[in-house]
């Protein structure tokens, strides 16, 4: 019997892509008595398993799912109900958008820091494109809330080679869930960044995914680099808006509220029309961003609206 262990690279229906220790990539499937055991514990893309198999002819099995650390999942919380694993392992969330082409459309950036804060994940930000946009001031003025918020954010520009070198050094090593939206340059960053990955990009993926619709899984990407690290491009990243985080929980994910929130007038203050709230009173103060503001606000209704028993 052999044995080795492994990161789930991908894999839907059963069959996973794992890769060994020693670089090469098995494909395997659950071992039924784990299966069993773990009723609850679902594989995740991300996760580390041990696989193994009786002789150099048969099929390797996943025997062992490590313990997880910094999962991004579909929160359920009180019971893991209808909890949903995106991927297992991650250390960080990048999330990209383009300074223009496509414009940024910020209540989704926030969107995507609010899943990631809520999965007690760290997130920075990249705005691509810088070039296109004339000027730095018009740069500051779509950085400033979120620097102001405390987040890393890298103005890059594949075109121009601009902002390259930081980014390289924050992927570098660990586990990155990627987000943001279609044609931002997301994989043309990270061809810029690790020659070696030769991602699709826009020109061609274009004319070859014509008609695909099918959503994939996350995709658990090694990366070329002597620090090695994976990158997470998680499709499903973009309908996670809804997993389950209490309404009252979405003030602690807009980490500029923290100071504030012991000073409002009400203990359960959700900081829309309470009187004595003291977001509120940063927001008018220009402590927070009034366009933060304003994402929390129309999240906070989003998540109200969602069926109780799915929180
Ligand atoms: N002007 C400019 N164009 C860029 C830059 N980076 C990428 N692009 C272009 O933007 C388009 C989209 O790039 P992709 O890397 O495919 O975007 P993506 O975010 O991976 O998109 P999806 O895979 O669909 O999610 C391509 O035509 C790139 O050449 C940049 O810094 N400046
Ligand atoms: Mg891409
Ligand atoms: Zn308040």
């Amino acid at each position: 019997m052999s044995e080795t262990r492994g990161v789930v690279l991908s894999g839907t229906g059963g069959v996973w892509s794992v890769r060994a220790a020693g670089g090469e990539t098995l494909e395997a499937s659950m071992r039924g008595r784990l299966k069993q055991e773990g009723a609850g514990l679902k594989l995740a893309v991300g996760d580390d398993v041990t696989v193994a198999r009786d002789s150099s002819d048969a099929a390797w099995a996943i025997t062992a799912i490590h313990p997880r650390r910094g999962t991004l999942a579909r929160r359920a919380p009180g019971g893991g109900r209808g909890e949903r694993i995106v991927a297992a392992n991650v250390d960080q969330v990048l999330v990209v958008f383009a300074a223009a082409k496509p414009e940024p459309h910020l209540r989704m950036l926030d969107r995507f820091l609010v899943i990631a804060e809520g999965n007690d994940l760290p997130a920075h930000i990249v705005f691509n494109k810088v070039e296109l946009v004339g000027g730095a001031a018009a740069i500051d003025a779509l950085v400033k809330p979120y620097e102001l918020a405390g987040y890393t954010v890298h103005r890059t520009s594949v075109k121009q080679h601009i902002g390259l070198e930081g980014l390289h050094d924050m992927l570098a090593g660990r586990t990155t869930a990627l987000s943001g939206p279609s044609g931002v340059g997301k994989s043309s960053l990270l061809n810029a960044l690790f020659p070696g990955l030769d991602l699709r990009t826009a020109e061609i993926s274009e004319s070859v995914n014509k008609g695909r619709h099918t959503t994939v899984g996350a995709l658990l990407i090694p990366i070329p680099d002597a620090l090695g690290g994976f990158v997470v491009d998680t499709p499903g990243l973009r309908e996670v808006g809804m997993w389950g985080l209490p309404p009252a929980s979405l003030d602690r994910c807009f980490p500029e509220f923290a100071s504030f929130l012991g000073e409002c007038r009400y203990g359960d203050c959700e900081h829309e029309t309470e009187p004595g709230c003291a977001v509120r009173d940063a927001v008018a103060r220009g402590e927070v961003s009034a366009s933060r503001y304003e994402s929390y606000c129309k999240l906070l209704l989003e998540l109200r609206d969602i069926p109780k028993d799915w929180q």
